[in-house]
């Protein structure tokens, strides 16, 4: 087998802020109890915590117990019930020098959560009391060894102003409560279940709860909460169904119980991710809760049940089963998104639920694996954890789930992770762990495949198929090879599981569909019974995570497009026909394009069609995904020749989309099927008509969008008026904030569409929105709203006079000493320097160079920044 290098080995071993993986080391001291006492206020908290700690067995008889902090003062230390002063404050973690096996080690401090604006520890968010833990939160609430190793059964008292925090929650169940004096409450959590600091959580503020309850398979009742603000109860129901969906699913999928007689969810506004899993009391950003019709897109309405199920499928693959340390964070959250997926696919139409997936892993995740900051899913080396929360961990590690899936078969999978379930509960495990119960239990042998745990960077696959007449047989010839970071690929002997079907030339036919594992550099299969040239249909439902290099005529994929039987392969040879003529365009190579609207003529005329996919395989790709495919990306160019084509097809089909559009017209409100997707199809026909540049395009889009009685269709019009000079656009946008703009989640609709827009005042209009009264850098969500729309606006991020670079840049300074997580997300957006052509890309050098030369950077931005300019 080769050995492929990762990109994190070029970090001297000197480096000490390096963090690496081969340097695990298990805890000196364990603490399996812990005591909490909360008295909070907004302003200021005191925090008195009662550990019980023991030494290892394995530890020396002297090392100290050093518990890690952040930004924090021990107030007052204690060991075994006396005043203690011997301790010392080195880098922030409190080292206490202790000589026996076990002891009693009682510690207070104070916080004052209003000035926390990193949204890490204790903070405060509309007057309201909660915590974020994960990864290194809890050391900033208390002393303590916040490493996800060491579990603890937590018993937490917490006492607040009754009138200010009329609700206090926490882990577990409630045992007790009670009246204070000063017109304060208590009351008092225990926690049966061992866990890790990083899944505690504590809320304490002025809520209302759409309550509801779970029946479990063994006949438990659960009683399941979501907690809100007053008038946001009539936007819960959704996340409730989600909720009770997936309790249902990962006990009749995965076999998978609720532990607790309570489960409790909380939305914030103001939150650094999606959600977080911290146990029997999920936090969320009120993103992924709150929906009605009238403010939640329809992709809305999937996101909060995606996350939902995500968080609740943590339980198990996550919370029961923890990581050993960070290295192994894929191991919960690649499996957990492999969950997740897999539910929603269940929960509505599987093939449109790839189709996203996909998208979303060539939109976030390829673009990693070939930028600077490329690492495997389970990487090697860290300065800081909170980066490598990212779509490599996440997205690419529940395709290497998914690919153990593919090869095992469903039965043999479930017996994988059911043995995962019962060696490693109450464990803290490594990946390791995960592939060896799948080997043992599943049956299948793994010592191979175990590369993708390693290695950065897409595999890509050429494959030739080649036909003999004589002989009836038809081969495969596949080669693979590799390479990180925008390196020079070199082969590579990975294990790739290719679902393939030689489809008949005349009718599409084919005899069966076969599971081909290509694991060597070079390969080839051989088929036999093939009187006539097969058409190749491979790497089916995207079976492997990879880049499928030119294998099939553009006549070859359109014959796909119109005539595969499995919908991801046909969406896929549409756009492999539609990337193909437009990097060439771009490139100046002449390429047809009749071939491309004889595709989508055909498609357009087949009545069997399903709307949806309709909607999702006459769609272009994107720039994004258009430059990722380029040598030197020109953005300019890669707009003009996508808009000439998108325009192409309006004119063409002007007729068609316009009859389409008025065969979707929108009933009473329902998130069926196929309500759903005449909402998709009705928006995707509205956006050709509008490129066809007809003279009505304007008035079709206003009338749409004041007569929308739901925010898919209103989001569709003012996406395609926010491109347009019309005056029709003014007004909806007008109309919109008006109308909305006392609802945070939907104004920061209002802010991306036009933060989205390619007209050429973009920047100066985000600009002058950054500058609007409703527009704070202290909210995550506002901020990518904003910014983050905007440094993926293609076209206007990469203006060529730079002005675009030097906006985010100086958005980052500006951010980074407030809020260091949110601000380094934007640091991959300028990373990608290398790739662009040579005026944008010195002008992306320069941006973070200025970064870089900014004094006081936090670890996250400043190892992002690092990494981009090596
Ligand atoms: N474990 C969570 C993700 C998460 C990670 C870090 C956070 O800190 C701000 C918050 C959430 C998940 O996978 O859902
Ligand atoms: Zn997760």
């Amino acid at each position: 087998m080769l050995d492929i290098q990762t990109t994190d080995a070029a970090i001297p071993a000197t480096d000490p802020a390096t963090i690496r993986r081969e340097d695990y080391r298990p805890p000196d001291w364990f603490i399996p109890e812990i005591e909490l006492d909360f008295q909070l206020g907004l302003e200021r908290t005191v925090v008195r915590s009662k550990l019980d700690v023991r030494r290892s067995k394995s530890a020396k008889y002297d090392a100290p117990l050093i518990l890690n902090g952040d930004d924090l003062l021990p107030v007052n230390v204690l060991v075994d019930g006396k005043k203690w002063n011997e301790w010392k404050l080195e880098e922030g973690n409190l080292t206490l020098p202790l000589t026996g096996a076990a002891h009693i080690v009682e510690i207070e401090v104070e916080l004052d959560p209003s000035t926390n604006t990193q949204l890490m520890g204790l903070y405060g968010s509309n007057g309201m009391l909660c915590t974020q833990c994960e990864a290194e939160g809890f050391r900033r609430i208390t002393f303590f060894a916040d490493r996800p190793d060491v579990l603890s059964r937590y018993k937490v008292r917490m006492e607040g102003d009754k009138q200010a925090f009329p609700i206090l929650l926490c882990n577990g169940d409630k045992v007790e409560e009670g009246e204070a004096e000063g017109g304060r409450h208590w009351a008092q959590w225990n926690d049966p279940w061992p866990k890790p600091s990083y899944l505690f959580a504590l809320v304490a503020g002025d809520l209302v709860a759409n309550s509801d309850s779970f029946t479990t398979r063994s006949g438990k009742e659960v009683e399941l909460n979501i907690w809100v603000r007053d008038g946001d109860l009539p936007r819960t129901g959704h996340a409730m169904q989600a909720l009770k969906d997936s309790m249902r699913w990962d006990e009749e999928v995965y076999g998978r119980e609720y532990d607790l007689g309570l489960f409790n969810i909380v939305a914030v506004s103001d939150f650094n991710m999606g959600a977080m899993e911290n146990k029997g009391l999920n936090v969320f950003n009120s993103r992924y809760i709150l929906a009605d019709p009238e403010v939640a897109t329809d992709a809305d309405f999937d996101g909060i049940e995606g996350v939902v199920a995500h968080e609740y499928f943590h339980n198990w693959s996550g919370n029961r089963v923890t990581c050993r340390d960070w290295f192994q964070l894929s191991l919960k959250e690649g499996f957990t998104v492999f969950r997740d997926q897999s539910f929603s696919a269940d929960m509505s139409s599987a093939a449109l639920k790839r189709i996203e997936d996909v998208r979303i892993l060539r939109a976030a995740q390829f673009p990693e694996d070939a930028g600077p900051l490329a690492h495997p899913i389970r990487p090697e080396s860290y300065q800081e954890i909170s980066n490598f929360y990212t779509a490599t961990v996440y997205n690419k590690g529940a395709e290497i789930i998914r690919m153990m899936h593919s090869m095992m078969g469903a039965e043999n999978f479930r017996k994988g992770t059911d043995l995962y379930f019962d060696r490693h509960d109450g464990e803290a495990a490594t990946c390791e762990d995960f592939v060896v119960s799948m080997e043992d239990g599943g049956g299948i042998d793994l010592t191979q495949f175990r590369v993708w745990y390693r290695t950065p960077g897409t595999p890509r696959v050429s494959a030739k198929l080649s036909h003999n007449p004589q002989t009836g047989t038809a081969t495969l010839e596949l080669k693979q090879s590799i390479a990180a970071g925008g390196a020079k690929p070199g082969p590579s002997e990975m294990v790739i599981p290719l679902r393939t079907a030689l489809l008949n030339p005349e009718t599409g036919e084919h005899d069966g569909e076969q599971l081909l594992i290509l694991d060597k550099a070079e390969q080839s299969f051989t088929f036999e019974g093939q009187n006539d040239h097969p058409v190749l249909s491979i790497n089916r439902g995207f079976s492997a995570p990879i880049i499928l290099e030119n294998s099939r005529t553009a006549e070859e994929l359109a014959f796909l497009s119109s005539h595969d039987d499995d919908p991801f392969a046909r969406f896929e040879a549409m756009q492999q026909l539609m990337t193909g003529y437009l990097t060439a365009q771009i490139t100046g190579t002449p390429a047809d394009r009749d071939i491309i609207l004889q595709a989508i003529g055909a498609v357009l005329a087949d009545e069997n069609i399903d709307r949806a996919f309709l909607a999702e395989i006459i769609l272009l790709p994107t720039e994004a995904f258009l430059g990722d495919q380029m040598v030197e990306v020109d953005p300019q160019a890669i707009h003009d020749a996508r808009e000439k084509l998108r325009g192409k097809i309006g004119v063409q089909f002007e007729r068609k989309f316009r009859r389409l559009y008025k065969q979707c017209v929108p009933g009473e409100f329902s998130l069926s099927a196929e309500a759903r997707a005449d909402r998709k199809l009705r928006n995707v026909t509205l956006g050709y008509i509008a490129a066809s540049q007809v003279e009505d395009a304007a008035e079709i889009a206003y009338d749409q969008y004041c007569d929308a009685n739901n925010m898919t269709a209103m989001q569709g019009a003012l996406g395609v008026l926010s491109h347009l000079d019309a005056e029709e656009r003014g007004h909806a946008f007008e109309s919109f904030y008006t109308r909305f703009k006392d609802n945070a989640l939907v104004l920061d609709k209002w802010f991306t569409m036009q933060a989205m827009s390619q007209r050429s005042d973009t920047i100066k209009r985000v600009d002058a929105l950054s500058r609007h009264p409703d527009f704070t850098l202290a909210n995550p969500n506002r901020v990518r709203a904003l910014y983050g729309a905007f440094a993926g606006n293609q076209v206007r991020f990469h203006d060529p006079s730079g002005r675009g670079y030097a906006m985010i840049a100086d958005m980052v300074i500006a951010l980074d000493p407030q809020n260091p997580q949110t601000a380094a997300r934007f640091i991959p957006q300028l990373g990608r320097w290398r790739r662009y052509e040579r005026g944008r890309s010195e002008l992306m050098r320069l941006a973070l160079e200025k970064i870089a030369a900014t004094s006081n950077l936090s670890k996250d931005v400043a190892e992002q920044v690092s990494k981009s300019l090596a």
